[in-house]
């Protein structure tokens, strides 16, 4: 295997390498969201389970919303009652980024947690994008975050490794050490350590959460907790508590994410179970928990591990079940929600023709197998639907799509995130996602009915096989990558 990565067009940062055009990376690595035509050789028939089985259908948020997933960038600062951290933030009695209060206890009254400001000097106007090299050496990364109150304190999620690695701000590679290492599947490509979550208030609530499939044919969305509170740096592999357990009856189409949305509830991507076709008709179905989004709080009750919102949609549907936030999805394996709007975004990866980004609304039908991005798939339909417009059958329209074919094709979208830095106040608002297979990345930006823009930004990227997107505190966006040199994590920034 020759490695032509180019170095022209590269230049050394401060940091790390940073990128400011585009090389080519020729190694090509088996996909992950897959493209169409597809089969699974595994049969056996579906049988989801909601975990334990005896959940119930309500109780309300189980946890403290005040944050989304501490993603407090629009200034605003969380103040609970008791300072979680003691690191050299806390000492900080004033800022300037306008993101962060003194956490010193002052009388009986205490701040915190304290994030500190955002570093960047702003840059005016609407600059180039680049993509800066953080680290490189990472096996299947699909996900990193940034620690809540640490912002460039990553942790990066390896999907067939199951672990979950520190990358310290200056580190440029991963460490030995995990945070967390899972036993996960090996023989199915898409699965393995797929999802990772902070609770709201971590880390004053020492517990985080994970989606993986543990063998062929499970998913799980288990809870851990810190060994100690007072160490980010490790995780207790023996205080897993399973919340939600789901049969696959195929490898692939397992979704992948969690993400807390700013109502302090879990949001859970779940693919249609796999195979093409969607021959179980999971998409469709109201008493499947696969080809959806789910929604739960993540506090046992009611005699279950995990507790159903009163104001899930459809809670008073018999045949539904009420974990399901919306319906209609293929493979949906990364979601976000904007910290800043609250508007949740999805990318879900399409069968042969069509891949396409929607905003996810609660009780909504996103098509699936009866729509493909916008177009009907095998079979009549009503296809007139404009972006986020509601077709004949109630059928939510994508906001984007893009074909497999042809100029600025794709044949697997990765979901992305939404910038809100304070590096470029330009790009505030700006959502990034990109496609596993062609490289391809773009921006768009939806108003809350329209996408304003919607523009192609990297062909291809500066590495390969885009895997997933990521943010911090501060509202960067990262993007990881498979990579033909082992697997990277970038950061968007101006150039
Ligand atoms: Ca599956
Ligand atoms: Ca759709």
């Amino acid at each position: 295997m020759t490695n032509d990565f180019s170095l022209s067009g590269l230049r050394v940062g401060t940091r790390a390498l940073r990128v400011t055009t585009c090389a080519a990376l020729a190694l090509v690595v088996a996909a992950c969201g897959d493209s169409g035509g597809e089969t699974d050789t595994q049969s056996g028939t579906m049988s989801t389970s909601e975990g334990s089985s005896s959940m119930t259908t309500t109780a309300g948020p189980a946890t403290s919303a005040t944050t989304a997933g501490g993603m407090t960038t629009g200034g605003g600062m969380t103040t609970n009652s008791t300072p979680a951290m003691t690191t050299t933030e806390t000492s900080a009695t004033t800022t300037t980024g306008g993101m962060t209060e003194t956490g010193e206890t002052t009388g009986t009254e205490t701040t915190g947690p304290v994030i500190p400001p955002c570093p960047y000097e702003p840059v005016d106007g609407d600059p180039g994008i680049g993509l800066e090299l953080i680290a490189s050496g990472f096996n299947r990364p699909v996900y990193v975050t940034g620690h809540p109150l640490m912002p460039d304190t990553l942790y990066v999620l390896e999907q067939k490794s199951g672990a979950i690695k520190i990358l310290n701000p200056g580190d440029d590679a991963p460490p030995d050490e995990s945070f967390l290492e899972l036993n996960v599947n090996q023989s199915e490509n898409e699965m393995g350590l797929l999802g990772f979550a902070f609770h709201p208030d971590f880390p004053e609530d020492p517990r985080v959460y994970v989606h993986y499939n543990p063998d062929a044919s499970t998913t799980l969305i288990s809870e851990f907790q810190l060994a100690d509170p007072d160490d980010h740096t490790l995780a207790d592999p023996n205080s897993e508590r399973v919340l939600m357990q789901v049969d696959q009856p195929f490898g692939n189409h397992n979704g992948g994410s969690i993400e807390f949305g700013p109502d302090g509830y879990l949001y859970i991507s779940l693919g249609d179970g796999g195979a093409a076709n969607d021959p179980l008709n999971s998409g469709q179905s109201l008493d499947t928990l696969l080809g959806k989004i789910l929604r739960v709080g993540v506090e046992p009750g009611n005699g279950g591990e995990y507790t159903i919102p009163d104001d899930n949609p459809f809670v008073n549907d018999p045949g539904a079940e009420p974990e399901i936030w919306a319906y209609g999805i293929r493979n949906a394996w990364k979601i976000a929600f904007d910290p800043e709007t609250g508007v949740l975004y999805a990318g879900d990866v399409g069968q042969g023709e069509w891949e396409e980004v929607s905003v996810i609304e609660g009780g909504e039908n996103y098509g699936w197998n009866e729509l493909e991005g916008f177009h009907c798939f095998q079979g009549a339909c009503d296809d007139s639907a404009g972006p986020h417009e509601l077709n004949a059958d109630n059928m939510r329209a994508p906001i984007v799509e893009y074909p497999h074919d042809g100029p600025g094709s794709g044949k697997s979208v990765t979901g992305g995130h939404v910038y809100r830095s304070c590096e470029v106040p330009a790009w505030s608002g700006v959502y990034f996602y990109a496609d596993f297979v062609s490289d391809r990345m773009w921006t768009l930006r939806w108003d809350g009915a329209n996408v304003t823009d919607n523009n192609l930004i990297f062909d291809p990227s500066p590495d390969s096989n885009p895997s997933s997107f990521g943010t911090n505190a501060w509202g960067d966006v990262y993007v990881t990558f498979f990579g033909g040199f082992g697997g990277s994590v970038y950061r968007v920034v101006p150039q």
